[in-house]
């Protein structure tokens, strides 16, 4: 088997780690998670906006523990052990981070208790905000991928990579509505959080590629400024997003944990895919 990426500082830093410490204490309903992970980000978002109480327990999904790949047989955080029967002693898994975010959004719907819904009630808006995070997942991430790990020995340039991701941002910026920050307007939803802590890793991009991500400064995108306007004004949102800004740890250990993506040298699950061209674990 390809070495695994076992180096990686072991913990949360920053404000998740504040955040962290307030949830260490046991309880049934638990998310193992690992700080760098953006799956894992997504699914601690959900439970920081609704203030669903939980405990955070922090692995290395590249271990591969017994007791973890018993819950689940992928072996890849987020995993949820989810509290069943009155007495919540037992636990059932559930993985998948969007699965994650749904079930948590449905399981703990009592508005009086954890604020409004992340998905809209009416059915057609929320099988509109289905398919835009089916657009996220399958082409902005992917997208997001191909360009940090490209390198110059790869069959596309540099410039391609780019320009394929700029093309499905600005893609779902037409989606998004014009009344407010957000995907939904004024109404903070799941479409955000499910690309929230790829927004927060661009830097990243920034950071190792030459010519960095490459959204156009303010009155510099063109025929598409109206388009660009409109995401900064989301980007700017998310970066200020309490419960995003809570769930970061320090930047520097995200430089130096995304190093082995940026020189496409990683063996994580996603690395591998990415790099074969196939579809994200
Ligand atoms: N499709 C999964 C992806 C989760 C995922 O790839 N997690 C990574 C960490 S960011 C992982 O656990 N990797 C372990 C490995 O590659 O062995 C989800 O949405 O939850």
């Amino acid at each position: 088997m390809a070495t695994v990426d076992t180096s990686i500082p072991p913990k949360t830093t920053g404000a998740a780690a504040k955040l962290a410490a307030a949830h260490e204490a046991e309880h049934p309903l638990k998310l193992y998670g690992g700080w760098f992970c953006p799956f894992v980000q997504r699914s601690w978002i959900v439970l920081h906006e609704k203030k669903i109480p939980h405990q955070y327990v922090e692995i290395n999904p590249y271990k591969k523990a017994a007791d973890f790949l018993a819950l689940n047989p992928r072996g890849l955080v987020p995993t949820l052990a989810v509290p069943v029967g009155d007495q919540g002693k037992t636990q059932k898994p559930l993985y998948e981070s969007s699965v994650i975010c749904e079930y948590l959004d449905e399981a703990y719907s009592d508005e009086s208790k954890y604020g409004p819904d992340l998905l809209p009630k009416d059915p057609y808006e929320r099988a509109r905000c289905r398919l835009w995070i089916d657009h996220i997942s399958n082409k902005i991430i992917a997208g997001f991928y191909r360009f940090i790990q490209h390198t110059p020995e790869k069959d596309y340039s540099i410039g391609e990579a780019r320009t394929n991701f700029l093309t499905q941002i600005k893609t779902l910026a037409k989606e998004m509505d014009d009344s407010g920050p957000w995907f939904l307007g004024e109404t903070f939803g799941l479409v955000d959080i499910m690309l929230a802590p790829w927004a927060m890793r661009l830097f990243l991009i920034d950071h190792y590629k030459p010519g960095g991500v490459g959204v156009p400064a303010e009155g510099q995108g063109g025929e598409d400024e109206k388009l660009w306007a409109r995401w900064r004004k989301w980007f700017d949102a998310i970066v200020a997003r309490q419960s995003v800004k809570e769930t970061w740890s320090d930047d520097a250990l995200y430089i130096q944990a995304y190093k082995r993506y940026a020189e496409d040298t990683t063996n994580s699950e996603v690395g591998q895919a990415t790099r074969k061209g196939q579809k994200l674990p």
